[in-house]
């Protein structure tokens, strides 16, 4: 089989420069070319138009709204009010007066048109976050739990998730070149800290090579018991290991080969939960990143990219045949891995005071939407809370926000904001609504083939009502919606998700872990939104009756006979209780 297309792309990019400054230059359209589209995403940008307008702009003989994705990466999350602020006021100059917290910590703006997409990129940059590697076949945003309340452990960690994100950022001067520009000519200098391990590749990309990675990279740092950032859907993750008094990490677990991606009505793609692979000390940790990343950059899959992933380049070597790989560019060998528990991956409201006294406020921001409605201003009062607030904002994976790090003086100012902007009881909620996700999908996503965060809030509305009458309002679920199988929010680690199949279809998955480490399995194929309450009635019924003490609604519906547990990602699509089938053996 030949090299996939995007190979030869990149191949011919100059090390992802393409024809880019002459596209952008070009303003008789607002889309870039083709190859150059491809290129685009390693610089954290996706060309998109709004499809709500496509047909009305088609008929009006007018090309597609074009505009374009901005995708600002965050490591862990972190971000300063100062950050915030020009987030803020850029979504109000250059985006669609919005802010996405996405599923991974970072910050999207949706809507930039062509003509100011360098000024937006230029005066992110100015605010000391970046663009680059927030997509394209690299490695991504490097996620953290976001718990400032442990701080020293959470500190070590949030070093390593920053480290790692240094340590992968790709050197191309394509970035700063094409973006940056100030007319000085400034070359990037080129720096590793540690060195590299082994060889350099040759030109600008020391690590990556000129033909970069085969497919996306992701990379996850977490603090047991807290699996918020669903370690298990990453290619790379490091679980840290406490000491006996559980103040200091004496090292990590590496697990690898996680990924959430699929295609409908095919089977040889399939969700994977990352193995663990071994236990590396702080010190080697960074060279372990290396290691695994250069690995998978020469057994990755280059030619058909629906089997790219780190998690089919394991499924082909075998765990043991990928270690071997990476203990031999790293000279040692990892250890056994250690005892580790997860508890949960869904987010904790409200107040926490950490050992200081400081105090750090998590909110709900359905689906990572900030802006700003006639009922609910939220966008107004973050920023006037950034205005103030001395500490940090925290991102977390599931697209909520932490305000995070208030000395105990700024406590009662930050409070009469959070009041003000009816912000304080936003978590006065289902706790259903609360471990809730959606991805973007519509209007802007190009993939997404059903609706995803403007519709997973109506449907809680309507499932609401089953878990008051059931008296589960506290009750912790965790419910996900994609548009379509790609898996953005993560839908196959809820224990009830719904993936798009066509226009107000969808499948439903059930039976996924809370703590994020058991798949869930196909429930009911396509099924109408106009059904899916009922659907799911008698489930949630069952549940609120007959459950054991303690047991979650994932482990319920597998001992209820609901769908069976899914061991091993490669058996996803295996023991669908098809209903008809079940009915007509009956
Ligand atoms: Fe994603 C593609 C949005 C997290 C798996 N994802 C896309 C694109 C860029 C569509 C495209 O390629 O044209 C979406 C842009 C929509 C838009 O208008 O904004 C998109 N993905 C998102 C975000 C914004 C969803 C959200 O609502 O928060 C998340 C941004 C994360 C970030 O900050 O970097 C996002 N995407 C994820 C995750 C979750 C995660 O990483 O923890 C996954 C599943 C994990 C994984 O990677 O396996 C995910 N996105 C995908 C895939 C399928 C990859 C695969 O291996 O098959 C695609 C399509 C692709 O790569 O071909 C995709
Ligand atoms: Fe788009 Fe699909 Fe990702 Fe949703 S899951 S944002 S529809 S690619």
């Amino acid at each position: 089989m030949a090299q996939s297309k995007n190979e030869g792309i990149k191949d011919a990019s100059n090390y992802l420069r393409g024809t880019l400054l002459e596209g952008l230059a070009d303003t008789s359209t607002g889309a870039l070319s083709k190859d150059d589209q491809q290129l685009t995403k390693f610089h954290g940008i996706y060309q998109q138009d709004d499809r709500d307008l496509r047909k009305e702009r088609r008929l009006a003989k007018l090309e597609p709204a074009y505009s374009f994705m901005i995708r600002v990466r965050v490591p862990g999350g972190v971000a300063t009010s100062a950050q915030w602020l020009e987030m803020d006021r850029l979504a109000q100059t250059y985006a669609n007066d919005a802010l996405k917290l996405t599923t991974r910590q970072a910050f999207q703006f949706h809507g930039v048109i062509k003509t100011e997409l360098k000024k937006t990129i230029y005066e992110i940059n100015q605010s000391l976050l970046d663009t680059v590697a927030a997509c394209g076949d690299v490695n991504r945003n490097v996620m953290c739990n976001p718990n400032p309340y442990q701080s020293k452990v959470h500190e070590a960690a949030q070093d390593l998730a920053t480290a790692i994100s240094n340590h992968l950022t790709p050197r191309t001067g394509a970035y700063h070149e094409i973006w940056l520009d100030d007319g000085s000519g400034e070359k990037v200098k080129v720096t590793y800290d540690p060195p590299i391990l082994g060889e350099p590749e040759e030109g600008e990309e020391p690590i990556y090579g000129k033909h970069y990675l085969p497919r996306k990279f992701k990379i996850v740092v977490a603090v047991p018991p807290s699996n918020d950032v669903d370690i298990y859907a990453h290619d790379l993750g490091y679980i840290a290991i406490l000491d006996d008094v559980g103040e200091n990490i004496v090292g990590y677990n590496v697990t690898v080969g996680g990924g959430m991606g699929m295609s409908h009505g095919k089977e040889e793609t399939f969700p994977r939960l990352a193995d663990v692979m071994g236990f590396c000390t702080p010190e080697q940790a960074l060279a372990v990143s290396e290691a695994v990343v250069k690995v998978q950059r020469d057994n990755g899959n280059r030619e058909d990219r629906a089997n790219a992933r780190l998690k089919y380049t394991i499924e082909r070597m075998g765990l043991d045949g990928f270690r071997e790989e990476c203990e031999k560019l790293l000279g040692f060998k990892l250890e056994e891995p250690r005892p580790f528990e997860f508890e949960h991956n869904g987010d904790r409201y409200g107040w926490v005071e950490d050992h200081r006294g400081h105090s750090h406020f998590t909110l709900f921001v359905e689906n990572g939407r900030v802006l700003d409605t006639d009922q609910y201003p939220l966008m107004t009062g973050l920023r006037e809370i950034a205005k103030v607030h001395q500490g940090d904002f925290r991102l977390t994976a599931n697209q909520n926000l932490i305000i995070a790090n208030i000395a105990p003086e700024a406590k009662a100012g930050i409070t009469a904001l959070l009041e003000k902007y009816s912000m304080i009881d936003a978590h006065e909620r289902t706790a259903l609504r609360l471990n809730s996700m959606a991805c973007v999908a519509l209007p802007t996503c190009g993939l997404a083939l059903a609706e995803s965060q403007r519709y997973l809030p109506d449907l809680i509305t309507e499932l609401d009502e089953v878990i008051e009458e059931c008296g589960l309002r506290h009750d912790a679920i965790t419910i996900r919606m994609t548009g379509c199988p790609n898996g953005c929010a993560r839908p196959y680690l809820a224990e009830i998700g719904f993936v798009g199949r066509k226009p107000n279809t969808y499948n439903v998955y059930l039976g996924a872990g809370f703590a994020g480490d058991r798949l869930s399995k196909l429930y009911r194929k396509s099924v109408n939104t106009a059904d899916i309450k009922d659907l799911l009635r008698p489930v949630i019924t069952d549940y609120a009756k007959n459950r054991n003490e303690g047991e979650r609604f994932g482990d319920f519906v597998i001992r209820a006979g609901y769908v069976m547990a899914t061991e091993e990602g490669r058996d996803f699509h295996k023991d669908f209780i098809d209903p008809e089938e079940a009915a007509v053996s009956a």
